[in-house]
């Protein structure tokens, strides 16, 4: 099917009025309600962007405000501010918030408000799924700051470390809030991650191969593959450790078998890819606006996203670095030293393309841009601070110094937070229709950028003197007072700087100079939206043919917001998207999204209740809480995209599509895959602590343990093959009409994973025992248990599909969710053959 082409003559007065209607039509498909019900249940990609901007810097003040009485404290030695225990407290909030509740949601924000406008789409494919990642933030950040209301504050640092972390070092409750917290915060990463692939794969304007993608986009895209998976392994350590608080368990106590170092490795899995979860982003934002501020399109597009993709890569071989201290195999350290240093070619040819862009052009010296240098000056230290730290000696030397405070702050702030001011800059005329004050903005620039070097260059100097990290004071004899005074004043010019911009954005949106469209004449197509942005974006999708539309064809603004093009009537007043080829970018399908909605913010606060039972200890209260959780999702997927859509839709004058239920790249296909992508990673983590415990352990399977006797092993498993034959069968029966059949085979995969829990459950118990007893026992419960939950889920889809054809949503024709039912027992009968596999094989064979 190839796009009409749009008509681009002027439009008749006749044709003047049916455009006045479709708009406003498009205008009340696309509103959020009014008043406060209307705010608690939009999910529309803007407004609930805008919150999680918003919160996110609400987070960054509070962890900004902990950071100044952490530099009182230091300001001299002796100070009296905090106590050892408050400010070990204040450390691991800091650090916490700035990592978990700042510099991940804030670029996940920027990239939900953007990434549709930049790729020609009305919103992201699963609103609702934003709204609840949104409330999940926000109700996991407020869990782990309602520790200081039970006086019981997290205080082992950022990274949680075992044995530190676990109950017999940290009796109180301060861990728990900490994992529980922190893990709810992190499902909206996850949600982000799935919500910016399937966008990106298949809501991209037509005529947007992936060629002419903006590099925020591409930067975007990479990000979200390595929060898929680098977030898992950081999921599962926490649960691992708050099931041996809560329950006993014994996954990291040497007493019992366990390794307190499996934490680490768990934690480094994700901890340093997610230095570059974090500046990958900022790295998008630099193409963006250095491109647009030497008005020229940028020099090296292919190297950059091909660097792009080599961090994404590189930066999972290099978790190691970060234990250089622990003991380490030597020639691992060289390795790992090595690779880390690899890393580093990436980011520099980035950094080349971006002067050459520069080079180029005439650039143009605005408030976005001084960020841009900012970022240049202050992010080339910290990396250069960086290769010095990535020499294992070196390493040793300044180990838990402030040199590497010195070095993680400009990495962090140079790499995220000029960047992010830029863009904050940079985009606020289309956010909020206005400009702000040029000459306030400077200051504000100027307070940041003088105050951050003299508040951290210093600590490199006390860091390499001995000066400690993570210590409430220092000694006098060490000679390092002034500096750490000088620090302790220039850390509040920098926060006032911080406070000055934010009070300088938000005034911009009431006081600022209106009625400037794409003041700085960018070419990508979110300048092409209308301003104020209307919530459907684009009132006809647009249609590209180059990287810069806005540079290489201005028509594509008018074409846009004219109603003759692509979806510009809204069907049965629904909103509509529309879906377009993977590689190509041709269209492909109309994808109805969900309007408003109490959904999501009940879903998150029936979990942020049973998070309350579980820390309290009232586990009946959790237990509880699942029935209207389940209850609330089922109603959810019932109720998602239109169950009533016919099997195609007209999307243009003469250009017909099927719709998502019927489109083979479906969204929801897309998020089934990505987030088995997600599963899979957690699944192999789980499966790296089995084997990291075994090769640790003196015994395997533990004293008093056995592995299972062949044959109620394999009985146990035989039944998966029912799933397996529905998995192939159903599917067919449904292509070929034939509904009842389809329907049994579901219930045949039902039966199977019942009869499967049944007689494997047993059997495991009478082999392993308790696994209180041992790490061997709780681990091989843990993976056990895994499994089950999928078999559950699988089995409750299974008899989702079941109905959803009985009641005729689904057919031969449109067949998604009879393909994710078939798709998900694949994935549950082969993780089960790969646990199966690892229980009861393996351990024979050693
Ligand atoms: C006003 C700006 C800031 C100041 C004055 C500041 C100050 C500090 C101080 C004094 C520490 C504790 C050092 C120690 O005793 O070991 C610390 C730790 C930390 N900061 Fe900041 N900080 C600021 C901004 C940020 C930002 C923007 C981020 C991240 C985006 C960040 C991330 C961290 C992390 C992760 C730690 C924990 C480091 C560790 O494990 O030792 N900070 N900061
Ligand atoms: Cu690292």
């Amino acid at each position: 099917m190839s796009p009409a082409t749009p008509d681009h003559t002027i439009p008749t007065p006749g044709d003047h009025l049916r455009h006045g209607d479709r708009l406003a039509r498009l205008e009340r498909v696309w509103a959020n309600g009014p008043g406060l019900v209307g705010q608690l249940t939009a999910v529309n990609h803007s407004t609930v962007s805008m919150r999680v901007i918003v919160t996110g810097f609400a987070f960054l003040l509070v962890g900004g405000l902990l950071s100044m009485f952490m530099r009182l404290q230091l300001a001299w030695p002796g100070l009296q501010v905090l106590d050892p225990q408050r400010y070990a407290q204040f450390v691991t909030m800091h650090g916490t918030t700035m990592m978990f509740l700042f510099a991940v949601p804030i670029m996940g924000g920027f990239a939900m408000y953007l990434v549709p406008k930049m790729i020609g789409a009305r919103d992201l494919p699963f609103p609702r799924l934003s709204s609840f990642g949104y409330w999940c933030y926000l109700f996991g950040g407020l869990f782990l700051y309602s520790s200081f209301i039970f006086g019981s504050v997290p205080d082992t640092g950022w990274f949680m470390y075992t044995p530190l972390s676990d109950s017999t070092y940290s009796p109180g409750k301060g861990a728990d809030f900490w994992l529980i917290g922190v893990t709810f915060a992190e499902i909206a990463a996850v949600v982000s991650a799935v919500e910016v692939i399937a966008a990106v794969l298949i809501t991209r304007a037509p005529g947007m191969d992936l060629r002419r993608m903006p590099l925020f986009v591409w930067a975007m895209l990479v990000t979200a593959f390595m929060i898929a998976f680098g977030f898992p392994p950081l999921i599962l350590a926490s649960i691992l450790l708050e099931i041996q608080r809560a329950f006993d368990f014994a996954f990291f106590e040497v007493a019992r078998g366990g390794d307190p170092l499996l934490w680490q490795h768990l934690f480094w899995l994700f901890g340093h890819p997610e230095v570059y979860i974090i500046f990958l982003p900022a790295a998008g934002v630099v193409s963006m606006v250095v491109s647009t501020f030497a008005r020229r399109p940028m020099v090296g597009y292919t190297w950059i996203v091909l660097a792009l993709v080599a961090t994404g890569f590189l930066s999972f071989g290099l978790w190691v670095h970060h234990m250089f201290a622990v003991g380490i195999p030597l020639l691992a350290l060289a390795f790992f030293s090595a690779a880390s240093m690899m890393v580093a070619i990436p980011t520099g040819i980035q950094i080349f393309a971006w002067l050459a862009t520069l080079w180029a052009g005439k650039p143009w010296l605005r408030v976005p841009m001084l960020y841009i240098i900012g970022f240049f000056v202050v992010f080339v230290c910290g990396g250069l601070t960086g290769v010095m730290l990535a020499f294992v000696p070196f390493n040793w030397q300044v180990h838990d110094t402030h040199f590497v405070v010195a070095h993680l702050h400009y990495v962090l702030i140079g790499g995220l937070m000029f960047p992010l001011f830029a863009g904050l800059y940079y985009w606020l005329p289309l956010a909020s229709g206005r400009m702000p004050s040029e000459s306030l903005s400077r200051s504000g620039f100027w307070l940041v950028f003088i105050g951050f070097n003299l508040a951290f260059l210093p600590m490199h100097l006390t860091g390499m003197v001995g000066m400690p990290r993570r210590v409430d004071s220092y000694a006098m004899e060490l000679g390092v007072h002034w500096l750490n005074l000088l620090s302790t004043a220039a850390g509040f010019v920098m926060a006032v700087g911080v406070v000055a911009i934010l009070i300088d954005v938000a005034l911009c949106f009431v006081l600022g100079r209106r009625g400037v469209e794409n003041p700085w004449q960018a070419g990508t197509l979110e300048w092409a939206v209308p301003s104020p942005v209307p919530t459907y974006n684009f009132a006809s999708v647009p249609q590209i043919e180059s990287r810069y539309p806005l540079w290489d064809n201005p028509e594509v603004v008018a074409a846009t917001r004219r109603t003759d093009g692509l979806l510009g009537e809204a069907h049965d007043d629904r909103r509509e998207l529309l879906g377009t080829g993977i590689q190509s970018g041709r269209p492909e399908q109309v994808i109805r999204v969900s309007t408003s909605t109490w959904l999501p913010i009940l879903a998150a606060f029936t979990i942020a209740i049973l998070l309350a039972g579980f820390i309290s200890s009232q586990y009946w209260l959790s237990i509880l809480m699942l029935v209207p959780l389940i209850g609330l999702f089922l109603h959810w997927a019932w109720t998602t995209g239109d169950r009533h859509a016919p099997a195609e839709l007209e999307v243009a004058p003469g250009l017909r599509l099927p719709t998502q239920a019927a489109a083979r790249n479906a969204p929801g296909w897309w998020a089934l895959v990505v987030t088995l992508l997600i599963d899979g990673s957690l699944f192999a983590s789980l499966v790296f602590a089995y084997f990291y415990l075994w090769l640790n352990a003196p015994v395997w399977p533990a004293v008093g343990a056995t592995v299972m006797a062949w044959r109620p092993a394999l009985v146990a498993l035989a039944p998966l093959v029912l799933p397996l034959l529905a998995a192939w069968l159903g599917p067919v029966a449904l292509a070929a009409g034939r509904l009842r059949t389809a329907i049994a085979w579901q219930v045949v995969a039902v039966v199977g994973g019942a009869v499967y829990l049944g007689l494997h459950l047993p059997a495991l118990w009478a082999a392993v025992g308790a696994p209180q007893v041992h790490a061997y026992a709780s681990v091989v419960w843990t993976l056990a248990g895994f499994h089950a939950v999928h078999i559950l889920v699988a089995m409750l889809i299974g008899g989702f599909t079941a109905m959803r054809i009985r009641c005729g949503y689904v057919d031969g024709v449109r067949r998604l969710e009879s393909r994710i039912a078939a798709a998900f027992w694949r994935y549950t009968v082969g993780i089960g053959v790969v646990t199966w596999a690892v229980l009861h094989l393996f351990p024979r064979w050693a």
